[in-house]
């Protein structure tokens, strides 16, 4: 029989000393290996859609470090694109798409067809590569955003400080609002069943603005929708683990954990370790959660915030990440540091 990965296993339940080790946003801007592949392809989406580049992407940060876990390299803003949303990037800045504010809009986005998975065609050619050229211990982790992180950025058109548009959309017209996130619970069901077929062995789910609700609004706009997903894939793929990162949920944690259905809960940097694991269900996997400004720092800075990582997660299964991605700026040396220290105290 094969052996067991060990992310797989830590998903199934058990404990692991040192735990494994994957970093949210792990290829990109900071490896300087990233950086010469971008300038060859021209633009972020040119590597994104080109299963060459983004198989290579992805395989880059395992072959450096060595990390137990490979995350496909894609973006959560390829679903609203294959809705016929045009998504770009200006050079330097983020990502940008002609923003929805109404039902009307909601309605000129296209169906979740043959023509939205041949838009992702090349997503799911990348997994399928990928889960034949990576290492045998690594684990293959597909991802898609949450529909209200996605909406967030479909309705705003940009990344948003106030998420003022996005709110008054749902509150000032639900039923409208509440379109769109069915459109979004189909299509992001769909498409990580699709990255399943193909290979990825996890699925993580983004909701990277979860933060920013109330408590109904939480309830309705992260909850329901995140639920629905999680059922469908169920259905379709019982066995495979699906992380859910509900990130800045804060007091709302132990009903996502409960009501969801994830197998899994990524941890924010603002998490109490100590309060997570009073709160949380007793055998439930976590990941995360270092400050990824720790990372950027390094040094002895690195080192002390480490070790008490650890020991506040020795008796629950545990996968050790980062509170949330990478920072551009971070030194690789430094991520060489930080698996030292975690496969040494582990
Ligand atoms: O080269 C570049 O300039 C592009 C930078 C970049 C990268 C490397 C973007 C644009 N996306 C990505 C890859 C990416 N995005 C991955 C790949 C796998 C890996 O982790 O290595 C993943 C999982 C994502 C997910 C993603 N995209 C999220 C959720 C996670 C998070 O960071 O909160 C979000 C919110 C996005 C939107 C997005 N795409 C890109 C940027 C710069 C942003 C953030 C925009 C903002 O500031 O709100």
């Amino acid at each position: 029989m094969k052996p067991k990965k060990k992310i797989m296993q830590v998903l199934g339940g058990e404990r692991l000393d040192p735990p494994p080790v994957w970093l949210m946003r792990q290829a990109g801007r900071y490896l300087p290996e990233y950086r010469a592949l971008r300038q060859k392809a021209g633009g972020f989406l040119e590597m994104a859609y080109e299963p060459d580049y983004a198989e290579e992407v992805t395989l880059q940060p395992i072959r450096r470090f060595g990390l137990d876990g490979a995350i496909l390299f894609s973006d959560i803003l390829t679903v609203p694109d294959a809705l016929g949303q045009k998504l770009s990037f200006a050079a330097g800045e983020g990502p940008q798409l002609p923003p929805i504010r109404n039902s009307e809009d909601v309605r000129q986005l296209a169906e979740v067809d043959a023509a939205f998975h041949a838009h992702l065609a090349p997503v799911y050619e990348t997994v399928a590569r990928l889960s034949h050229s990576l290492p045998k211990d690594v684990t293959l982790l597909g991802f898609a955003g949450a529909p209200w992180t996605v909406a967030c950025y479909m309705v705003e058109g940009k990344a948003s400080k106030d998420y003022a548009a996005i709110k008054q959309f749902a509150f000032a017209d639900p039923q409208g609002f509440g379109l769109l996130l069915e459109r979004l619970v189909e299509a992001i069901s769909a498409y990580l069943i699709r990255q399943i077929d193909a290979g990825a062995e996890v699925v993580q789910i983004f909701d990277s603005h979860a933060g920013q609700l109330a408590e109904e609004d939480f309830s309705r706009f992260v909850i329901a929708p995140t639920r629905a997903i999680v059922a469908q894939i169920k259905q379709a793929h019982p066995a495979v683990p699906i992380i859910g990162f509900p990130r800045g949920a804060g007091v709302h944690l132990p009903r996502y954990a409960r009501e969801v259905g994830v197998d899994a809960l990524g941890l924010d940097t603002a998490t109490p370790l100590s309060w997570a694991h009073d709160v949380l269900p007793p055998e439930m996997p976590v990941q995360g959660n270092l400050d990824p400004i720790r990372l950027l720092a390094g040094g002895e800075s690195l080192k002390q915030a480490v070790a008490p990582l650890l020991a506040a997660l020795k008796t629950r299964p545990h996968i050790f990440n980062l509170g949330h991605g990478i920072h551009k700026h971070t030194p690789p040396e430094h991520v060489e540091q930080l698996l030292q220290l975690v496969r040494s105290e582990g």
